[in-house]
C-alpha cells in the first residue's frame, strides 16, 4: 500500500493543527492536515454551545510567532466567545495561507508505520492515502466527547445534544423545558447562559462544583493599542511562568511565613483578578497541603455561599467531598445565581443516578422529569480518547490504543516508544491544556517538534524514537511530580477518572511549563539525548 508521498501529516486543525502547519511549510516540507470539521478551530469550532468562551484572557490566547497578526486584529472581550475565536482561527489560517493545506470533513481511520519505507501510510474515510515521513498528531485533549446513554433514547420525543457537537446554526430554546446534564466548565456556562431564556432548566448535578466569577470587560481601541504595544514582553514572560500565563504563584515556602490573615488578602487580590489566576496563582501548597488546601476551601466556599439565596440549596450546589481546585476549576458569570431563578431547578442524581428516558423526559430516582431538549455537557475521553480511535499501528505492528489501554505513557508528551516520527501536540504528560494555558504550550511544543524535524533532515537521519529507558524516565518523573499533589486523589478527568475502564493517571506534566520548556530546550541543546536518531 502506498500513497501520496508527503513530508508530513497533521492530524487536526485547531489551535495547535494551524500553528504546526505553517511552522512545517515555513521549514519547506509538504504537509497535508486532515481535519474533520469543515472548517478551521477544533475545540473553538465544534463547542458552539450557548454561552461558551475561553477563560484565559485573549491577550494571552493569542500566537505569538507574529505582531503582524496581533496588529490587524481586535479582539472585543477580556475572556470571548466562541464564535470570536473561531473567526480569530479563520482570519490566521486565511492570513498564513493555511486552507490550502487542509483537506476538511476527513478523518484519519488508520496509521501505520512502515519499517521499509520508514513512513506512516495513512488512510482516511474518504479514500485518500498518504505516506508521510512525520505524523504530527494536533487532534486537542479535549476532543472525543463523553456521550451518555440511558435505556429508551429511542423513545424520548425531545432533542438531545452534546454541547461539543452543537449544530453551527443556533438553536432556540427560548419557551423550552431544557435539561442539562453536567455542570463541569462546560455545564456552568450553559447553564448561566440559557437560565434567563428557557421556560424551565433542570440541572442533573452528580457533583457540585466550584467556580470563580469571571471578571470580563470589553476591550477598546486603547487597550488593544495597549496589548499589541505589551505583544514582545508579553510573548516571552509566558514562557517563563508555571502556567504560561504572565503571573505567577507566590514561590515554595512564602505561605508559611505568612499570617492567615495576609494570606486572605493574596486570596482576596486573586479572587478579584476575576481570572484563572484565582486557581494556579495564589500559593503552591494549596495543591499538596491539605491544612493549606482546606483554608483556600474555606475561603472560596464564603465566596460562593453568599451567592445563593436559600441555604440548603448552597449546601447542595458547594462541594463538600473535595478540596478547592482539585478539579479544573471553571470561571462562571451568575451560575450560582442562576439557581435563585423560580426556573432553574437542581436534581441531586448521585444519591438517585438518572435511570431512563421516557417519551417526554428523563426518569430519575421514578419521578419524571419532562423535557423539550436534553444537553448533555458531559465532558471528554480527555488526552488520550481521540489518537485511541485512530488505529495508529507502530513498529512491530504495536496499537496505540492497546499500550494506552493498558497504561498511558508518553516521552515528555511528545512521542511514544515503538513509534518512530510520531509526534504528539498537547500529548499525555506534557503540561498543556490542564495546567497550562494552551497557546502558550502548543506553541512550545510545536516549535520543539519542528526543530528535531529539521534537525532530522539537516542530519541526513530518517527517524527519531525515544528509547524505552527515557521514556519510563519521564513516567517516573511525572507520577512523582503528579503525586506529590492532592489533584490525584480526586476523580476527574485529569486523572482519567470520568472514563470508566481508563488508566489512572494525571493526564498532563504539573511539574511546570517553565521548567519543562527548561527541559525541553536542554534536550534540543545537546543533541536529543534518549531519542534515537537512526
Ligand atoms: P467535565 O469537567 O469533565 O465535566 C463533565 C460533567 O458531566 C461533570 O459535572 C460530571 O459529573 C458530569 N457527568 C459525567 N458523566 C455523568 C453521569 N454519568 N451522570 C451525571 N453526570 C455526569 O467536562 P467539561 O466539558 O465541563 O469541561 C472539560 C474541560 O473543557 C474543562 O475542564 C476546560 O478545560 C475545558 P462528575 O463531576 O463526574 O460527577
Amino acid at each position: 500500500m502506498s500513497g501520496q508521498q508527503i513530508d508530513a501529516l497533521v492530524v487536526g486543525a485547531g489551535v495547535s493543527g494551524l500553528y504546526q502547519t505553517h511552522k512545517l511549510r515555513e521549514a519547506g516540507f509538504s504537509v497535508v492536515t486532515i481535519e474533520a470539521a469543515p472548517d478551521v478551530g477544533g475545540t473553538w469550532y465544534w463547542n458552539a454551545y450557548p454561552g461558551c468562551r475561553v477563560d484565559s484572557p485573549a491577550n494571552i490566547y493569542q500566537y505569538w510567532f507574529s505582531q503582524d497578526l496581533l496588529d490587524e486584529w481586535a479582539w472585543t472581550e477580556r475572556f470571548p466567545t466562541q464564535p470570536e475565536i473561531k473567526r480569530y482561527l479563520q482570519h490566521v489560517a486565511r492570513r498564513f495561507d493555511l486552507y490550502s493545506a487542509i483537506e476538511f470533513e476527513t478523518r484519519v481511520r488508520s496509521a501505520q508505520w512502515d519499517e521499509e519505507a520508514g513512513r506512516w501510510q495513512v488512510v482516511t474515510d474518504t479514500g485518500s492515502t498518504y505516506a508521510a515521513r512525520f505524523l504530527v498528531s494536533c487532534v486537542g485533549l479535549l476532543s472525543t466527547p463523553k456521550v451518555l446513554s440511558f435505556p429508551d433514547e429511542e423513545k424520548f420525543q425531545g432533542k438531545v445534544y452534546h454541547t461539543a457537537r452543537w449544530p453551527q446554526s443556533p438553536v432556540d430554546l427560548s419557551g423550552q423545558r431544557v435539561g442539562v446534564i453536567g455542570n463541569g466548565a462546560t455545564g456552568i456556562q450553559v447553564i448561566q447562559t440559557l437560565a434567563p431564556d428557557v421556560a424551565e432548566l433542570t440541572v442533573f448535578q452528580r457533583t457540585p462544583q466550584y467556580a470563580v466569577r469571571m471578571k470580563n470587560y470589553k476591550v477598546d481601541s486603547e487597550m488593544m493599542a495597549s496589548w499589541r504595544a505589551d505583544y514582545p514582553r508579553i510573548s516571552k514572560l509566558v514562557h517563563t511562568t508555571f502556567g504560561g500565563f504572565t503571573w505567577d504563584p507566590a514561590e515554595e515556602g512564602v505561605a508559611a511565613t505568612l499570617t492567615p490573615e495576609q494570606r486572605h488578602e493574596v486570596y482576596e487580590t486573586c479572587w478579584a483578578d476575576g481570572s484563572l489566576k484565582m486557581f494556579v496563582g495564589t500559593f503552591p501548597e494549596t495543591l499538596v497541603d491539605p491544612v493549606m488546601n482546606a483554608e483556600l476551601t474555606e475561603f472560596v466556599r464564603g465566596k460562593i455561599r453568599i451567592q445563593i439565596d436559600d441555604s440548603a440549596l448552597a449546601d447542595q450546589l458547594i462541594p463538600s467531598d473535595h478540596g478547592y481546585g482539585l478539579k479544573r476549576v471553571p470561571l462562571e458569570s451568575g451560575y450560582y445565581e442562576a439557581f435563585n431563578r423560580p426556573n432553574v431547578h437542581l436534581v441531586d442524581v448521585r444519591s438517585e443516578p438518572i435511570e431512563a428516558f421516557y417519551e417526554q423526559g428523563l426518569r430519575v430516582g421514578g419521578r419524571e422529569y419532562p423535557l423539550d431538549v436534553l444537553i448533555m455537557a458531559t465532558g471528554f475521553d480527555a488526552g488520550t480518547g481521540t489518537l485511541s480511535r485512530m488505529g495508529v499501528t507502530g513498529r512491530d505492528g504495536r496499537s496505540l490504543t492497546e499500550l494506552w489501554q493498558r497504561d498511558i505513557r508518553t516521552t515528555l508528551g511528545f512521542q511514544v516508544h515503538g513509534f518512530p516520527n510520531l509526534f504528539l501536540v498537547g500529548g499525555p504528560l506534557s503540561p498543556s491544556a490542564a495546567f497550562c494555558n494552551v497557546q502558550t504550550c502548543i506553541q512550545q511544543q510545536i516549535d520543539w517538534i519542528t526543530d528535531a524535524i529539521v534537525n532530522l533532515q539537516q542530519s541526513g537521519k530518517r527517524t527519531m524514537e525515544p528509547t524505552l529507558e527515557r521514556e519510563e524516565a519521564w513516567v517516573q518523573h511525572h507520577d512523582e511530580v503528579a503525586n506529590s499533589t492532592l489533584m490525584v486523589t480526586v476523580d476527574s478527568w485529569y486523572t482519567g477518572a470520568n472514563i470508566e475502564g481508563k488508566p489512572r493517571r494525571l493526564l498532563s506534566y504539573i511539574g511546570g511549563a517553565h521548567v519543562y520548556r527548561e527541559l525541553c530546550n536542554d534536550i534540543q541543546k545537546n543533541g536529543y539525548p534518549g531519542f534515537q536518531l537512526a
